[in-house]
């Protein structure tokens, strides 16, 4: 099944990426699967060239530690297929300034800045232009991306409709349990890569002692019932979400065999570990080798453009582009 996803490289990936975006990405993986490092992406906030750069690699690097294998699906970097910003702007033309505008991410991003960059206003063009181009029939995405998913959408809808049955209108798909993991010290924001404070996202290459430690701090609630309850209990609910998008088991369930937090914290750091230490490990072996990484992207960014390509055409006629 044709599916696309991205990360973007704007910080070190943690466990919300992984748990609600990467590891159903691994799952669903064939050969017409199409993972991408968005860059152009994160140049919607201030990032240093140098910082840029490396950040790529380490995030085309997790992908495949975490077990996206390139043989099997597409690898890419959103920068080296530039039908990506073509794209955009046709579809730049399509959407609306008022339906950007009222973006929860982009509300609460431009509010933290003085003259934020036009890129952040229209990022979710940018997002709907990367699935559309490749007639993804499905995007494996968290909870945070609900609202661009669906602007996706309608922008397809709409330019089908003014233009005759052009693109491919996809649907989003959320893990079972953990499909907003909440910042452990705020657990009523989600853990972000720009957001987030030191001990408040579990980092996918943080020690086992550090993972051990967040979890332990957690912020959670002054009672002492465990109980699966994410609008009273927002931070233990949370850990229960991450226990069970790792063991498979619902989060009432897991919650009805404890009586004390400090013995569910105990367990769910232990379960993370397990299920992060051998990422890092492979991580660790791949990130030296940017040769190797070079070529991943190198051949990933070919097998994109040979699909995005046919479809960009497909629209820019559409358009009346000659
Ligand atoms: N907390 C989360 N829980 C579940 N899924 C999450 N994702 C992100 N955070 C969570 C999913 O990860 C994929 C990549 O998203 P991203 O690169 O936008 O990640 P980010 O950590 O959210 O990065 P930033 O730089 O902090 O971005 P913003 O500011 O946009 O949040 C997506 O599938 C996302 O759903």
């Amino acid at each position: 099944m044709r599916i696309l996803s991205g990360i973007q490289p704007s910080g070190d990936m943690h466990l919300g990426n992984y748990l609600g975006a990467i590891k159903q990405w691994v799952n669903v993986q064939n050969p017409e699967a199409f993972y991408c490092v968005v860059d152009l992406h994160a140049l919607t906030l201030e990032i240093a060239p140098e910082v840029l750069r490396e950040q790529t690699l380490d995030c085309a690097t997790t992908l495949l530690a975490c077990g996206i294998d390139p043989e099997i699906s597409a690898v890419f970097v959103q920068s080296h297929v530039a039908y990506h910003a073509q794209m955009s702007w046709l579809l730049e033309c399509v959407a609306s300034y008022g339906e950007l505008s009222r973006m929860t991410q982009f509300k609460e991003k431009a509010s933290r800045k003085e003259g934020y960059r036009v890129g952040l206003l229209t990022y979710p063009v940018l997002m709907a232009a990367d699935i559309l181009l490749y007639d993804a029939v499905e995007v494996p995405v968290g909870d945070d991306q609900r609202q661009h998913l669906e602007l996706a959408r309608n922008v397809a809808e709409r330019f089908n409709a003014r233009y005759g049955d052009t693109l491919t209108v996809p649907v989003g798909v959320q893990p079972a349990a953990a499909a907003r993991v909440m910042d452990l010290q705020e657990p009523t924001r989600k853990m972000s890569k720009s957001i987030s404070s030191p001990l408040g996202s579990i980092l996918l290459l943080d020690d086992p002692s550090d993972i051990e430690k967040k979890i332990k701090k957690a912020v959670t609630d002054t009672e002492n019932e465990v109980r699966y309850d994410p609008e009273n209990k927002p931070g233990l609910s949370n850990l229960l979400e991450i226990f069970s998008n790792v063991t498979g088991e619902s989060p009432s369930v897991i919650a009805s065999r404890y009586s004390r937090y400090g013995d569910l914290k105990s367990d769910v750091a232990t379960a993370v570990i397990e299920e992060l230490t051998p990422i890092a490990k492979r991580y660790r072996e791949l990130r030296p080798d940017v040769a190797a990484l070079r070529s991943v992207i190198a051949d990933g960014a070919r097998r994109a453009a040979d699909v995005a390509g046919p479809v960009y055409q497909r629209a820019a006629n559409a358009m009346g582009l000659l």
